[in-house]
């Protein structure tokens, strides 16, 4: 049996390939410089793979950006926009395609999947002509060889590739991108024989859109693109990954394809693969690459229950292969480079490097037996041990305390029209009251006093000062632009799920667990390792200094439980429900506590709860109904008078409505600017009955909407809900905008709801 990786994360120990690319675009480092950093990353990576005994290194999954990107330009779908610039300078030409430049707009971006890795989407259309560039995917190939090294490039497959597309802009929205499928088959054709004549054995084709529902005409597609593909005579061997989930019904459309190898995630929900697989008669004459090391997780495997599906497997394929689940892209390097993690529970973590090693151990045990990896499964079993028995993941008093949970705690006290009168009497608002999402500009100060403090610069009470500081900044510039309803800003907080992470017992922070975002931003995604508990308030002393400081509201601000579990690494030992409910139980301390501290308005913001949504329809009711019950349980604790108010920060909601009215928050913001308050007429069409803020200023943009046009879009909102439930803010928080532009937009965004409550005759 090989030991294979899908991918590897590209950004480098020192995430040095955002310093060269961001270095690039700033004209400090020139494009060869660009080049031979990239090369030597790559370099590095598959000679760590190759020494740490992976047979077959991955290719082409490296990139300077995005590889759907890179896929797009592969395949010459360059939309007619960016084309120019392609063609003055291919690199400048793809960084224009990712990131717009004063005259384009660049390609949208949108999630990978269901993780947090995000991808430009292709834009094709009826008239979408493909033209092969197997350029990249040739040098980096022969890059490997040049090593000494068995490689396999990787590719986005076909039809996952079109099933990410959308209709070009000008299209109809009802062009279906697979149509294009017989005019995409020969250009992978080409670059599958540029390979073979390159000199590669096995070529790699990701497919994991198959694992989401597929229709029957998509069924087809895969059917026809494995036999077209398959039938070629000049090109290598043919290896369909997919991964994320079970292959569903589209494994017994692979089985019976010509493609001699086939990759199957074994992981989590995706274990039912072994079933299905036996179900269809397993692949006999194939090969079977089992991803047993989950690629997306950060936890040790467990080795004698890989061993024992990877025996089980044996009897279901003709050779069988071990790889991670998916590509090692969404984990972190490297658990060695966390100094601060107690080195107790770092034997808990696996990141890419140690997932490595699991790989080649594995494969090892299957080749030669359990006699040949004594040790390790050993090592194996006491850690596994360690982790399940340790105090860290079993708190007796978070654990009776999350059972005693009932649907009373999960529930307001009073029905929201109850709740609404009173708060209209506590709050004394005016109609259409206006208010921020939470963060306001993070200045280089406040980075600065950060830094500081890191460096011991300065100590914690001269730290707190520069925040108070700049908390009274924010609250006296809100008074005096005339907001109804203040924040205070949130200089504490870095990243908003960080922040709380590092505050709540159960949680792990890294130092250099940077795990790609998008293009070269990245994240470091705490570890929810253990029960969770919150030691101390998390948020109180700021919101309560802002409130000492004025007579208006000032609104408390959380992060919702549904998010803290979407931007962490999630325990894999129990189920995600239950690590929601303690979560959302440590916040409903919090929320509790702000209301005793005499906050009347609290904010829980839940921006990821419908990027969570699970890949299959038929998983989304089992986890909206947890999220939402989360989400309550947050906010079930407090009294009538106390406004309730929720934030989301993306624009589709069509499918997730109901879960938006079960969620019971007096007041929902989202964003709504771009598409003309869309997102109101859906909620009222839905029969939406709380309060609702559709944002109307695009923070997105760095252009300051004039009263006129923030007021046409107050008008808009009023069409589809009444002014007694119409709120008036931006689309999102301001942390990524400049103090200038805030300042104009807020004051004209102040001034359209004046102009627009004259206008409205005197509520009953
Ligand atoms: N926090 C976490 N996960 C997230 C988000 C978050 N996932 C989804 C979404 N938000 C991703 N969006 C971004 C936006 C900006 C950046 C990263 C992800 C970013 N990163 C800085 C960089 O790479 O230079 C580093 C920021 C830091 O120092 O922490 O700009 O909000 N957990
Ligand atoms: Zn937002």
């Amino acid at each position: 049996p090989r030991a294979t990786v899908y991918g590897y994360p590209r950004q480098g120990p020192n995430r040095e390939l955002k310093k060269a690319v961001e270095g690039y675009w700033k004209g400090r480092v020139t494009a060869d410089a660009l080049r031979d950093t990239a090369a030597e990353l790559r370099r590095a990576t598959w000679r760590r793979l190759a020494d740490a005994g992976v047979h077959e290194v991955p290719t082409g999954d490296f990139s300077y950006y995005d590889h759907v990107l890179d896929t797009s330009v592969m395949v010459g779908a360059i939309p007619a926009r960016h084309r120019a610039a392609v063609e003055t300078d291919a690199l400048d030409g793809y960084f224009a395609m990712a990131r717009g430049t004063r005259e384009v707009t660049p390609l949208e971006m949108t999630k990978w999947f269901d993780t947090n890795y995000h991808y430009l989407v292709p834009e094709l259309g009826p008239d979408t002509v493909f033209t092969a560039d197997s350029g990249k995917q040739v040098a980096e190939f022969r890059e490997a060889l040049a090593l000494g090294l068995t490689a396999r490039p990787v590719l986005v497959g076909p039809v996952t590739y079109l099933l990410l597309a959308k209709p070009a802009p000008g299209v109809a929205a009802g062009f279906e991108p697979l149509t294009l499928l017989d005019r995409l088959l020969p250009v992978y054709a080409e670059v599958l024989a540029d390979l073979r004549a390159a000199g590669a054995e096995w070529v790699q084709l990701d497919e994991p859109a198959l694992v989401a529902d597929r229709s029957l005409a998509e069924l087809n597609a895969v059917a026809r693109a494995y036999r077209e593909l398959g039938a070629l005579t000049d090109r290598p061997k043919l290896l369909v990954a997919s991964y994320f989930d079970r292959l569903g019904a589209a494994l017994s459309v692979l089985a019976k394809s010509p493609v001699e190898r086939l990759g199957l995630d074994f992981t989590g929900s995706a274990a039912a693969n072994l079933d299905e697989l036996a179900a269809v008669g397993g692949l006999p004459g194939k090969r079977l690459l089992a991803g047993v090391v989950n690629g997306r997780n950060v936890w040790i495997n467990d080795f004698e229950k890989s061993l024992s599906v990877l025996g089980t497997l044996l009897g279901l394929a003709g050779q069988v292969d071990v790889a991670s689940s998916c590509s090692l892209l969404h984990v972190p390097l490297d658990v060695t480079a966390e100094r601060d993690i107690d080195p107790g529970i770092a034997r808990w973590l696996a990141f890419a490097r140690q997932k490595t090693e699991e790989i080649v151990i594995l494969a090892r045990g299957l080749a030669r037996g359990t006699g040949a990896i004594t040790d390790e499964l050993a090592t194996n079993r006491t850690d596994l041990a360690s982790r399940a028995g340790s105090a860290l993941t079993n708190d007796p008093a978070v654990r009776a305390r999350a059972a005693a949970v009932t649907d009373a705690d999960a529930r307001r006290s009073q029905p929201y029209q109850e709740r609404a009168a009173a708060q209209r009497a506590h709050l004394g608002l005016p109609l259409l009251p206006t208010t921020t999402i939470g963060s306001f500009p993070q200045t280089t100060e406040l980075r600065t006093a950060r830094a500081d403090l890191r460096a011991g610069r300065i100590d914690t009470a001269g730290y707190d000062k520069r925040i108070e500081a700049e908390i009274r900044e924010v609250v006296s510039f809100q008074e005096e632009t005339g907001i109804d309803v203040l924040v205070h800003g949130e200089p504490e907080r870095n990243d908003m799920v960080q922040y709380f992470a590092e505050r709540l017992t159960g949680y792990l922070a890294t130092r250099h667990g940077w795990v790609q975002s998008y293009g070269t931003r990245y994240v470091r995604p705490p570890i929810l390792a253990g029960d969770i508990s919150r030691p101390a308030p998390l948020t109180v002393r700021w919101t309560t200094y802002a409130q000492s400081l004025t007579g208006r509201p000032v609104k408390g601000m959380l992060t919702g439980p549904v998010t803290m579990l979407a931007w962490s690494f999630v325990r894999d030992d129990q189920p995600l429900a239950d690590t929601a409910r303690q979560v959302a139980l440590a916040l409903r301390d919090e929320v509790d506590d702000l209301e005793s501290a005499g906050t009347s308005v609290i904010q829980v913001d839940e921006p990821a709860l419908r990027e969570t949504l699970p890949l299959r329809a038929r998983d989304h009711d089992a986890y909206l109904d947890w999220a939402t019950e989360a989400f309550r349980i947050t906010t079930g604790g407090v009294r009538a008078d106390t406004q309730i108010h929720t934030h989301m920060c993306y624009a589709e909601f069509g499918d997730i409505l109901p879960a938006i009215d079960a969620l019971d928050a007096d007041v929902i913001s989202l964003e709504a600017a771009r598409s003309h308050m869309r997102v109101a007429d859906e909620l009222a069409a839905a029969g939406y009955p709380r309060e609702v803020g559709p944002g109307v200023y695009d923070i997105h943009s760095p252009r300051v909407p004039s009263a006129g046009e923030v007021a046409g879009l107050l008008r808009k909102g009023l069409e589809a809900v009444p002014a007694e439930r119409l709120w008036v803010n931006p689309d999102c928080g301001l942390k990524t905008r400049g103090w200038p532009e805030v300042r104009a937009a807020l004051e004209n965004l102040v001034a359209a709801a004046r102009e627009v409550r004259g206008t409205l005759s005197a509520p009953v």
